[in-house]
């Protein structure tokens, strides 16, 4: 606590971590590549630095604020000091920014921009590293990379992953995968986190728009849409609009306007998981049977789980996710149909995740040769394709979904945050439904952003525990305690990122809390607006379970193939 002298005016600081964040209190945008308030400082950028009075510069991310210190932001020789460096990064820089993924997005064009820079002085040094596009959700391209290291640390502090470092030394220095290996063959889970945070184009997300467009370009093909809860809060910052700003109406217009027959909703299919994640989780409570209990919706925790925890991995819930549980169901709704007009469903999902490309492909969600879900693109990639058709975003006339699996209820719609998994499947299971004021009180210990959670809740006059954790490492740590025997649950819901869905590595970038904060926001807006409370409610689910699902429950859990 106290009061910092940034360039001649008084800021007073309380609480904040350096003095990066006491300048930018005070209205200043200080540069940086390196610094995420999330992430340990690293302080390799250089491009927050400040100088005293003195005359001595540093990276005002390392300090610590101290009561009566001043520090200047725009003396000449820190302009310059910046200006040297943008340089020297733009010399070692792949510059084909017309071609590149993240231009107009990109924080050193951006900043290169901003300081007014023309001509490089230095030589340009030309690099040919490879490009690694061998994993189904990313793409690294290590000629864009200005080591800020961000992805390095994301991976390791925030996933406990660790598939990213640095490698070699000097002038040579790159983020490699372990032993220079492809990232798709170590231990990356795909969760795009590493993305999110990447500055430049060096990390983007692998883009499926031209199947989309093959797709729809077939007249054999049905092609349908199912549009995740998460994206929803989101797309809208593409197009101008604040985060947590609803945009559904909207994204189904788009997409019926792109071309697609049908345009469903994933939180219809999270109304079934609910249901029988609930029943599961019922069954294992009577028999005290593989407790707790793991959700099994987010396909960046499942794979980490398999590698790092394989003997808890019966504890996860046989539920296929919800995105999988709408394609086997959509395919069989319209097998017979597809072979009468001798056509062919395709699925596109539209999700936060670029995890769930990587889920879509597994081998167990194929049946007889048909994939549940065949195409899976972001938030980023709709917002690319809006923009490739020409789509006025702004001026779109809102449509809603299409029946029957058009219609949500709140419990299918708050999945996409941290907490709604939980949320949805305890008030499944409570008698006496709470309203809405009730739903607050109540899973107040559910909601909001840090990175554990507990609550527990009486279900028939039974105590069950719940935990839920967002971000690997830290559900890591708990599944260690939890084996341990220092901790118990009944119920752990896991996202693999921070803040769950919305802030999938599919999403918009740059976000920050505040962002996340808006978007689950947006969500519980949905959830309170929503004329279905509970996804036991939703007629719909109700009567594809008394119908399709009859003999049929199966297409609805994971058979794994071994
Ligand atoms: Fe999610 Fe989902 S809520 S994982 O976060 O469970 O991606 O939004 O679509 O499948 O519904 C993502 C979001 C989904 C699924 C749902 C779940
Ligand atoms: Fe690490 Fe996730 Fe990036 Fe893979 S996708 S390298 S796990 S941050």
């Amino acid at each position: 606590k106290g009061t910092m002298i940034i360039d001649g005016r008084k800021i007073d600081f309380d609480g904040e971590k350096n003095i990066l964040e006491v300048v930018r209190k005070a209205g200043i945008s200080l540069p940086t590549f390196c610094y995420h308030s999330e992430l340990s400082i690293y302080g390799a950028c250089r491009m927050c630095m400040v100088e005293d009075k003195w005359g001595n510069t540093f990276a005002s991310c390392s300090q610590l604020p101290k009561d009566g210190m001043e520090v200047f932001t725009n003396t000449p020789k820190v302009q310059k000091y910046r200006k040297n460096i943008l340089e020297m990064i733009l010399a070692n820089h792949d510059r084909d920014c017309t071609a590149c993924d993240r231009t107009g997005k990109c924080q050193l064009q951006e900043l290169a921009v901003r300081f007014g820079i023309k001509d490089i002085r230095f030589d340009e040094i030309e690099k040919s590293l490879p490009i690694d596009k061998s994993s189904l959700s990313i793409v690294r391209n290590p000629n864009k990379c200005i080591l800020c290291g961000d992805c390095v640390r994301v991976c390791e502090e925030v996933q406990g992953v660790g598939a990213l470092s640095f490698a070699h030394r000097g002038s040579s220095m790159t983020v490699s995968a372990a032993f220079d290996r492809d990232i798709a063959e170590v231990n990356c889970i795909n969760c795009g986190q590493c993305r999110a945070v990447c500055p430049t184009g060096a990390i983007i997300i692998k883009k499926e728009n031209h199947k989309v467009w093959e797709a729809i370009h077939n007249k054999r093909k049905r092609v349908i849409a199912q549009v995740a809860p998460a994206v929803r809060v989101a797309l809208g910052e593409e197009f101008g609009l604040e985060p947590g700003e609803i945009t559904i109406g909207k994204i189904v217009a788009a997409l019926k306007t792109i071309g697609i027959h049908e345009v469903y909703d994933t939180a219809f299919a999270a109304d079934m998981t609910v249901i029988e994640e609930s029943k599961e989780f019922v069954e294992r409570l009577t028999k005290g049977e593989n407790l707790p209990l793991f959700t099994s919706c987010c396909p960046g925790w499942v794979k980490f789980a398999e590698n790092k925890f394989p003997d808890m991995v019966d504890n996860i819930s046989t539920c296929k996710s919800p995105q999988q549980m709408f394609g086997a169901v959509i395919k069989e709704y319209y097998k017979k149909i597809d072979k009468e007009e001798d056509k062919e469903t395709i699925l596109i999902s539209v999700m936060p995740c670029t995890a769930k490309k990587a889920e879509a492909a597994r081998e167990e969600f194929e049946y007889n040769g048909v994939k549940d879900v065949d195409i899976v693109i972001t938030t980023q990639e709709l917002a690319l394709l809006i923009k490739e058709a020409g789509i006025i975003f702004e001026q779109l006339e809102e449509e809603s979904f299409d029946m029957p699996f058009g219609l949500a209820s709140g419990s299918g719609i708050i999945f996409g945050a941290t907490g709604g998994v939980t949320e949805a499947v305890v008030t499944r299971l409570l008698k006496d439904k709470p309203d809405h004021f009730a739903k607050d009180l109540l899973f107040s210990d559910v909601r909001g952003m840090e990175n554990l959670k507990e609550a527990s809740f009486d279900v028939d006059g039974k105590e069950v525990k719940v935990a839920i954790v967002h971000g690997l490492k830290v559900a890591n740590d708990l599944i260690n305690q939890i084996k341990a025997g220092e901790r118990y649950y009944d119920f752990v819901e896991v996202m693999a990122c921070p803040g769950g869905c919305i802030a999938g590595g599919g999403q918009p970038v740059p976000m920050d809390t505040a962002m996340r904060k808006e978007r689950a926001k947006g969500l519980y807006k949905l959830d309170r607006t929503s004329h279905i409370k509970s996804s036991e409610k939703n007629p719909l689910v109700m009567s594809l379970f008394e119908d399709l699902l009859k003999d049929n429950h199966e297409l609805l859990h994971v058979h794994k193939k071994s």
